[in-house]
């Protein structure tokens, strides 16, 4: 008996409840986590919920349960989604994607990469050695992603710092060719600093170079084993350091040379880790008004490292080179200023490190060599695996972007999900009784909108002449925001310098501080740096600086903002995604404590509302799985039955489809709206799949025994 029927492990999809309330959704949903069925149906959304223990679920003979079946056939599996987008990307030519989306720790990262290898291990049945090539590529660079953009956090102890978009290229008989990675907004303020008394750490690669690297590797670098001998990462460095680090050292630099990064390019990615390091140790000291570096040997150090001379890097660190008018000089920074500089050039090598890396391997996995007049139309699948929402004791401009991400992903759900399917019920004139969903559009335009959004109004500010602090930031936002429902501040005390502004997300209500907002959303860094890594003599780093090649007198635009860079980069990326066939993974994280046995019900009953997954069940129960335009649908079905093989003499095509169901008994299953057809369960179309399927094998053995003269 299919899972389905099995009450003991609950409904395997939440559309069969018997009463769609959220109480029996919440006690299904701990049921079946309580009895380690971690996936459930809402149609074809899969929910899952964090097991925080290994699950004897992803080997090899699950797979081949799933490949290729149907995915009503088989209890709820991520692996039938992933069947379910690749078989839409193979059959019907169509690009997909896989958006998995739920907060902080609740699994999204493991779940993409479960997807990946579950793609992986069903394609290339031939094993042609150049799909191997690719296939092996696409998942080595998960372990170099994970290692430079992945930390622990308070939340999750790998929690992804950075916003992933994989697209998966397929030739024509749906092997893997290629690949291409989009990344957003790196928390490159981790670098130098992790919030304090939590288990925050910098990024994982940081440890593994100090816990793996040989003796003789670290000594070159001048680092020594010890984390609390270097600031940025003294808080993070104090706990107990995982195991794994020494380890994933060595997985990390193997992944980066099979995947194809150069000797030289390997070590220049630990000289740039060892440099932040170096860098957060400077001290700065002042000598009247001059300012000056206490440590001056940490400055041959990075001189050495960054492969330039010591003068330069010290000149770079206190001074600044302004233009006025036509003369150039230079400017002797505050104590203050070369601080600021200092810290503002080891989180953008960070960044730009972390870029770079993604680029190298974007060279590598693009597909090569493929001539569409040959192999036809190359499909896609691409895989969303972002940061998810997240509170911590202290948020700033970093979880404020990242929550608005997943305003944004929630957004694309409601509207692709809960908002176009009972449009279309009623453009279609099918009798529809209109569902209730909360619309976070709202939330989504008070960050975004123009003029009048934070954002905009965060870009205002920072765009005034003269000195502009958080402070006079949050004043604006309460002059422009004060009667937004969904906006309140607070000042914590008269002496705090912490000045608060809460923005709801959905349900919950989230502060976050405006210290700090102003930097980061202007991101400076002074040219100085720039032009002092492109004069380096390690051509790997100079290639990651090309603007440095600008002379002073020439850098004259302004550059965009952080905030505006993310707005436009996650506006694109949702175009994106609603430009292809998504399915839905809705993670859940059962409690705070990473336990396999808990399930915090209010913890989860929250998410379940944030996530409009009672919503889903009732559009999904109320509305049809499958729907096509009426030509398309004959043209594909029309064999299976007498009425309309080979073709129809009824007055349209509406009534040709209406023939066709009543004959083959699927009328009470269907509705026909306006232009197309509509059919309630999956169920009907695979019975009608199999009987096309049946049909065209009859008439291929017909044609050949035509052919062959034999009839
Ligand atoms: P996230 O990606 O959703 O958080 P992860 O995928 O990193 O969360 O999951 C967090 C941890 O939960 C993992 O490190 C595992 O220990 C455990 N876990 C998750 N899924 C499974 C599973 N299917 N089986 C076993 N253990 C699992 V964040 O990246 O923080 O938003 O920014
Ligand atoms: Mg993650």
């Amino acid at each position: 008996m299919a899972e389905h029927e099995s009450l003991e492990f609950g409904k395997a999809d939440f559309v069969l409840l018997d009463n769609v309330s959220l109480e029996e959704f919440m006690a299904n949903l701990k049921l079946r986590f309580e009895k380690g069925r971690i996936y459930t149906y809402i149609g074809e959304v899969v929910v899952s919920v964090n097991p925080y223990r290994a699950m004897n679920i992803y080997g090899r003979d699950t797979i081949e349960q799933y490949k290729g079946r149907e995915l009503y056939e088989r209890p709820p599996h991520l692996f039938a989604i992933a069947d379910a987008a690749y078989k839409a990307m193979k059959r019907r030519n169509k690009d997909t994607c896989i958006v998995i989306s739920g907060e902080s720790g609740a699994g999204k990262t493991e779940a993409s990469k479960y997807i990946m290898q579950y793609i992986a291990a069903i394609t290339n049945p031939s094993q042609r050695a150049e799909v191997e090539r690719v296939k092996n590529m696409l998942l080595k660079s998960n372990c170099v992603l994970e290692a430079f953009g992945n930390a622990k956090t308070n939340r999750n102890d790998n929690s992804s710092r950075f916003g992933k978009y994989m697209d998966i290229n397929f030739d024509f008989k749906g092997d893997p060719i290629g690949g291409h990675i989009n990344n957003y907004l790196l928390e490159k303020s981790r670098v130098i600093f992790q919030q304090e008394g939590e288990l925050q750490r910098c990024f994982k690669c940081i440890f593994q170079l100090m816990k793996g690297a040989p003796d003789a590797q670290l000594r070159s670098l001048h680092i020594q084993r010890d984390p609390t001998a270097y600031t940025y990462i003294k808080v993070g460095g104090q706990i107990k350091s995982s195991i794994n680090d020494s380890a994933d050292f060595k997985a990390v630099t193997d992944a980066m040379k099979v995947i194809g990064f150069t000797t030289e390019e390997i070590q220049t990615v630990y000289k740039i880790l060892a440099t932040i390091l170096h860098l957060g140790n400077l001290k700065f000291g002042s000598d009247g008004d001059v300012t000056l570096i206490e440590n001056s040997k940490l400055v041959s150090i990075l001189g050495d490292l960054l492969s330039t001379k010591d003068e330069n890097v010290e000149k770079a660190l206190l001074y600044r080179t302004v233009a006025t008018g036509r003369d150039v000089i230079d400017k002797q920074h505050t104590h203050q200023e070369a601080s600021y500089g200092r810290d503002a050039l080891a989180k953008a090598i960070y960044e730009r490190l972390f870029c770079w890396i993604v680029g190298r391997i974007n060279d590598i996995i693009e597909v090569k060599n493929y001539d569409v007049r040959v192999h036809g139309k190359n499909t896609v699948i691409g895989v969303l695996d972002i940061y998810g929402f997240e509170i911590f004791q202290n948020n700033s401009f970093e979880q404020f972007c990242i929550n608005y991400c997943n305003e944004k992903l929630q957004q694309l759900f409601i509207q692709l999900v809960l908002k176009q399917e009972q449009e279309e019920y009623q453009r279609e004139g099918i009798p529809w009784k209109h569902i209730d969903y909360f619309n976070n559009q709202i939330i989504v335009d008070l960050v975004e909108q123009q003029h009048k959004g934070i954002f905009a109004v965060l870009d205002e500010a920072c765009m005034n002449v003269g000195k502009v602090t958080d402070e006079m930031f949050l004043q604006a936002l309460n002059g422009k925001l004060v009667k937004h429902a969904h906006y309140t501040s607070r000042k914590l005390s008269p002496t705090d310098k912490n000045l608060e502004f809460d923005r709801d997300f959905l349900h919950s209500a989230v502060f976050y501080s405006v210290v700090g907002f102003i930097d980061k959303n202007k991101d400076t860094l002074f040219q100085d740096f720039k032009r002092l890594l492109y004069n380096s003599s390690n051509p790997v780093l100079k290639a990651m600086w090309p603007e440095g090649k600008l002379r002073i007198t020439e850098v004259t635009k302004r550059p965009l903002t952080a905030a505006t860079l993310f707005k436009n980069s996650m506006i694109s990326l949702v175009e994106n995604l609603a430009s292809k066939e998504p399915y839905y993974v809705r993670c859940i994280k059962p409690n705070e404590v990473k336990s396999p046995l808990l399930f915090e019900h209010e913890r989860c009953k929250h998410q379940v509302e944030y996530l409009g997954l009672l919503e889903n069940v009732r559009v999904r129960r109320a509305g049809f799985a499958n729907r096509q335009i009426y030509p398309r649908f004959l043209q594909r079905y029309k064999m299976i039955s007498e009425f309309t093989w080979p073709n129809h003499d009824l007055p349209s095509d509406k009534e040709a489809v209406k023939r066709l169901l009543q004959s083959c008994g699927f009328e009470h299953d269907v509705a026909y709206g306006k232009t197309k057809v509509f059919i309630r369960t999956p169920r009907t179309i695979f019975s009608l799949e199999e009987q096309r399927a049946e049909m065209v094998k009859r008439i291929v053995l017909f044609l050949q025994k035509v052919w062959r003269g034999t009839l």
